[in-house]
């Protein structure tokens, strides 16, 4: 019973998905789905991200977060078009959601929307939003086991930036250890070394999202 409900809700999301994606795709939007843990720097990887990116390209944000607007505060700050969702309670988001996010955007204005997901390592990597990527990231402060006890979100991701790795001198975390790991559950995964603090790793990463957009078949707008 359990298992037709759970497969009834990942169906009818695919479904949503599935339309948002369409959208995407007839708007040229490329869409990234970023997800980590609480506090292994999403936020902050945004905000770097855009910091490089915004003279070059238009891009939109979804904040997703159980409570508050204090990341949609932080992004809209860069004077980005910002939409907080707030989930009430819920660990991850989902297409409907998402979906009830689109008429604040000018979809035709924009070159890349990225979904900032609720902070947690489990389920986000379940639901499909519709989007192109998905982005995991782990910092050295949270160990070097996380592959290996979370596979799910590594082997759905299409990059992992290693985050945090101005921390390395002062915990115990095999940036090895992460990679090889990360690659037996996914060989197709690429990895990147980040520092969010030093800005180390920031502009292969956006050459990285570039490229992305360019794959898709997308120009900057
Ligand atoms: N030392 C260090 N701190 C970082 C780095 N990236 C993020 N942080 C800090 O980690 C905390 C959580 O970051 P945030 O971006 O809010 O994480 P989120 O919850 O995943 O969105 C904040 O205090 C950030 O300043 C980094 O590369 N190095
Ligand atoms: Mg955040
Ligand atoms: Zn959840």
């Amino acid at each position: 019973m359990k298992i037709n409900v759970v497969r009834n809700i990942l169906e009818a999301n695919a479904r949503i998905a599935a339309e948002n994606r369409e959208l995407f795709a007839e708007k040229k939007v490329l869409v990234m789905n970023l997800m980590s843990s609480p506090g292994a720097g999403k936020t902050s990887l945004l905000e770097k991200t855009i910091d490089s990116l915004k003279g070059r390209m238009a891009i939109g944000v979804i904040e997703g977060d159980i409570q508050s607007s204090q990341d949609a505060e932080r992004i809209a700050a860069k004077d980005i078009p910002v939409v907080q969702i707030n989930t009430g309670g819920a660990c991850h988001l989902d297409g409907n959601m998402i979906r009830d996010t689109f008429h604040h955007f000018d979809f035709d204005a924009l070159d890349l929307l990225v979904v900032e997901n609720v902070g947690n390592l489990v389920c986000p990597a379940e639901f499909d939003l519709g989007e192109d990527v998905k982005v995991a990231i782990l910092s050295v402060a949270e160990g070097d086991d996380k592959p290996a006890k979370y596979p799910l979100i590594f082997h759905e991701s299409q990059a992992l930036l290693i985050n945090k790795i101005d921390l390395l001198p002062y915990v115990d975390c095999s940036v090895e250890k992460i990679r090889a790991e990360s690659l037996k559950i996914n060989t197709q995964i690429a990895i990147l070394e980040v520092s969010c603090r030093t800005g180390l790793g920031i502009s292969e990463w956006c050459a990285w999202l570039t490229d992305r957009i360019a794959a898709k078949g997308l120009g900057i707008k």
